[in-house]
Formats: C-alpha cells, sequence, structure tokens
C-alpha cells in the first residue's frame, strides 16, 4: 500500500487530521489498533472548545452535535465560602463550550470518513516506522495475524499516549516535562439526573465535578487516590460524596441511579519536545497529556492537527516546507498554555494531603478572590472556552 500521509490512531487527532487532508486533496490511510466498536464506546472526554465544534461542522461532520450537543454559557465552582458562577458568554463576548462525548465525536468523524470512501483498518496494530529521515518512511503494521507495510511521504503519530510513535523518536532527541499529581479522579457515568450546569467542587473530602452526557445520563468524577480500589467505592459512596461535596445538602439536585461505568483516571501532565522527527510528526496525546481538569485534551488534539493539515497542505501544493518546520513550535506554544491552565485548575479545585495550613488558605483565598472579581473570572472563561487556533 501506498498513502501520502499514514496516520496511526483514530482517536480525535487522527480522525480530524484525516478529513482536514482529504478535504485539501490529500491522500491519507488511517491504521487503528482496535476494533470500530471498541473505540465508538470508549468513554472519555466530553467537552468541546468553540473551534472544535466549528471545526466538526466545517468537516460536514457536525448535523448530529447540533441535535444533540448540549451548549454550557456557564460553569458553576463551589467551595466552602459560596458558588462561582463563571458566565462564559458574558466574560467571552458570546462564546461557550459544547457537552458532547469524545466518543460521539469518534463515531460522527468514523461514519462521515466511511462514507465520503476514505480508507480505515481496524484491528491494525502499527508496530513501528523505517526511514523516518529518508523522503519515503513507511509504516509497519499487522493485521489478521499478518505483517504488512504502507509507504508513505509523512507519517501521522496519532496514536495516544501509549502508542508507538513517540516511542520510535531516539531518547536523544526528545525532552520529557513530566508532573504526576498524587490523586485520580473517579468517574462514573449513570442512569440518573445530572446536575444544570458543569459544577467543579472544591470540598475537604476532594474535588468533585458533575458534568452530564444527556438530559437523563450524568457524568461524575470525585477526587480519589491514584491507585484507588474500586472495591472501596460501592455505589452508595459514591453518591455520598457527590452529594457532600458538591454542596447538595438536601439530595435535591443531583439525582442517582444506576451506575453503568466505573474507572479510575490518573492526574497528570505530560509534554514532550519537539513533537517531530525526520518525517514523523506527532499530534494529541501521543506528544502530550494535561491533567482532564480544564478539558482541554481532545481540543488540544484538535489544534495540533489543524496546524498539522496546513503545514501537510502547502507543502502538497507548493513543495515548501517552512510550516511542517515551524510545527512543533507553533503547536507547543499552545500547548503548554493549556498545561498551564490545567494544572492551574487542578491546584485550586484540589485537595492535596500535603499541604501546609498556610497552603489551604492561600487556596480558599485564591476561591474567594475569584468569587469578587470579574477580571479573575474572565481568565477562567477565556481558557475554558478555549485560546483561538492559529498556526504563527
Ligand atoms: P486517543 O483518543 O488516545 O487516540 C489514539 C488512538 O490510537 C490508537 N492506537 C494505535 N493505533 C494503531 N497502532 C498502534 N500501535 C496504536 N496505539 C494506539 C488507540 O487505540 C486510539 O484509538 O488520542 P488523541 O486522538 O490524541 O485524543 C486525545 C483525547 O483522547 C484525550 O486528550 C482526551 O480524552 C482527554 N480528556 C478530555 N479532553 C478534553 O478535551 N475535554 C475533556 O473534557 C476531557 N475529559 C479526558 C477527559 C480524558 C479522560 N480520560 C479517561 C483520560 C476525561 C477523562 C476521564
Ligand atoms: C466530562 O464531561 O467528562 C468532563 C467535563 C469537564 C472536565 C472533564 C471531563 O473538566
Amino acid at each position: 500500500m501506498r498513502t501520502q500521509v499514514g496516520i496511526v490512531g483514530a482517536g480525535p487527532a487522527g480522525l480530524f487530521l484525516a478529513h482536514m487532508l482529504r478535504r485539501d486533496g490529500i491522500d491519507c490511510v488511517i491504521l487503528e489498533s482496535r476494533s470500530r466498536e471498541y473505540i465508538e464506546k470508549r468513554v472519555r472526554a466530553g467537552v468541546l472548545e468553540q473551534a472544535t465544534v466549528k471545526l466538526m461542522h466545517e468537516l460536514g461532520a457536525g448535523e448530529r452535535l447540533t441535535r444533540e450537543g448540549m451548549p454550557d454559557p456557564r460553569i458553576d465552582i463551589r467551595f466552602s465560602g459560596g458558588h462561582i458562577i463563571v458566565d462564559l458568554n458574558e466574560l467571552t463576548p458570546g462564546k461557550i463550550v459544547t457537552v458532547y462525548g469524545q466518543q460521539e465525536v469518534v463515531k460522527d468523524l468514523i461514519a462521515a470518513w466511511i462514507a465520503r470512501g476514505g480508507t480505515i483498518e481496524f484491528e491494525a496494530e502499527a508496530l513501528g516506522f523505517d526511514g523516518l529521515n529518508s523522503e519515503r518512511p513507511s509504516i509497519r503494521y499487522r493485521q489478521n495475524g499478518r505483517e504488512d507495510t504502507i509507504e508513505c511521504d509523512f507519517i501521522a503519530g496519532c496514536d495516544g499516549f501509549h502508542g508507538v510513535s513517540r516511542r520510535a523518536v531516539p531518547e536523544n532527541i526528545l525532552t520529557h516535562y513530566d508532573r504526576i499529581f498524587p490523586f485520580g479522579w473517579l468517574g462514573i457515568v449513570a442512569e440518573a439526573r445530572p446536575l444544570h450546569e458543569m459544577t467543579y467542587a472544591n470540598h475537604e473530602h476532594g474535588f468533585a465535578l458533575a458534568s452530564r452526557r444527556g438530559p437523563h445520563i450524568a457524568r461524575n468524577y470525585v477526587q480519589c487516590a491514584p491507585d484507588e480500589d474500586l472495591a472501596r467505592w460501592p455505589d452508595a459512596r459514591i453518591w455520598e460524596e457527590l452529594h457532600l461535596r458538591l454542596k447538595d445538602q438536601g439530595k435535591s439536585e443531583l439525582g442517582e441511579g444506576r451506575i453503568l461505568q466505573k474507572a479510575v483516571t490518573p492526574v497528570r501532565a505530560y509534554v514532550t519536545s519537539p513533537m517531530q522527527y525526520g518525517r514523523l510528526y506527532l499530534a494529541g496525546d501521543a506528544a502530550h497529556i494535561v491533567p482532564p481538569t480544564g478539558a482541554k485534551g481532545l481540543n488540544l488534539a484538535a489544534a495540533d492537527v489543524w496546524v498539522l493539515a496546513r503545514a501537510f497542505s502547502e507543502f502538497f501544493r507548493t513543495g515548501l516546507h517552512m510550516r511542517l518546520d515551524r510545527y512543533s513550535e507553533v503547536c507547543l506554544k499552545r500547548v503548554w498554555k493549556a498545561v498551564r491552565y490545567s494544572s492551574y485548575l487542578t491546584s485550586l479545585l484540589h485537595r492535596f494531603e500535603q499541604h501546609t495550613p498556610f497552603e489551604r488558605k492561600l487556596q480558599l483565598t485564591e476561591l474567594e478572590y475569584l468569587l469578587g472579581s470579574k477580571a479573575a473570572r474572565t481568565t477562567i472563561a477565556e481558557n475554558y472556552v478555549g485560546l483561538p487556533f492559529q498556526d504563527d
């Protein structure tokens, strides 16, 4: 097989990239190690920035998003001193976020890709690359027990944090920046009435978040140990902690119901630099992860490939590689802003066991300040709705 851009991974990064390249007349093939059913059911993120929503529409994949996506014009932050309302619409004139599950984005992009005759190979695992420093790099992969090769002009490593792409770059080329927070998130999906709006909480017992996936589907999280044993969290304890931490004393706001899924997510910031080696370009979680508190991971993946698609288009149209050369530098500027913001919100909203009484006072004072300062709430809002997608 031969293609212009070989894309490893059919997560948001790989799928958005494939659609943008195809729109610009560039041939590409997607290899995905898992089955279609598996990736369409994988529950993860849920907050789309306005630019990500716009991209879905530009790619002609936004029809169901318009019908089923839930616009969120405000977020609510609760703590012992009160409720901070961050009115996104007012503070970032006209901008909001949309709650729509990542697996729905993935489903819509796959359906549109296949409908347009795009090539995607499921259960096709990339094993490694050859000739990354040549003009004809190739991907070795295994499907149905057989090994095969795809020859490409370029390779896009969109295979997530645990993929092969980043590991294919020689160790002396990359610098790794890493911070592992001393807690995790226990996330549930439940058949239960969600809160009216996205609600974050800082409580003595720890962080909590109430989000949703539909009018009758709640997506809630509580801070837990990084290696939490789920057996310690029977359903009743999860609901108790959610009511308590979200200050729903009368248990009237947050509905309870059957828990469909329960899992622990690590809270970690990681960035690798540069995001390129020879003709291999890393995008999305393959190059960086952010703590989920800022709801940025999926949107960063979209922003990376937006830059990458423009760079590939320039190259195939004109033979120039200025944008390709600047890919990593341009992306990392935005990535670090998202890391900064996600780390700030994580530090603001979680309980840190090692905090001294002084540090806890500072954290609560920061929340008090947000409660009283429109300027402080504005910086939260402009980052939450997302910084612009830029390629300079
Ligand atoms: P993905 O989605 O991990 O996709 C990578 C794909 O590559 C495949 N793959 C391979 N394919 C072929 N050969 C190989 N050798 C391969 N190795 C791996 C994988 O099967 C997979 O299909 O990476 P991508 O596209 O970079 O997308 C990143 C996002 O998935 C991630 O950043 C977000 O989910 C993070 N995240 C959130 N991001 C947001 O923007 N907003 C949120 O609200 C948000 N909430 C979250 C989150 C992540 C969470 N978890 C579970 C980590 C909430 C949670 C709980
Ligand atoms: C989600 O809906 O899953 C979600 C919302 C906000 C976050 C993280 C996850 O910060």
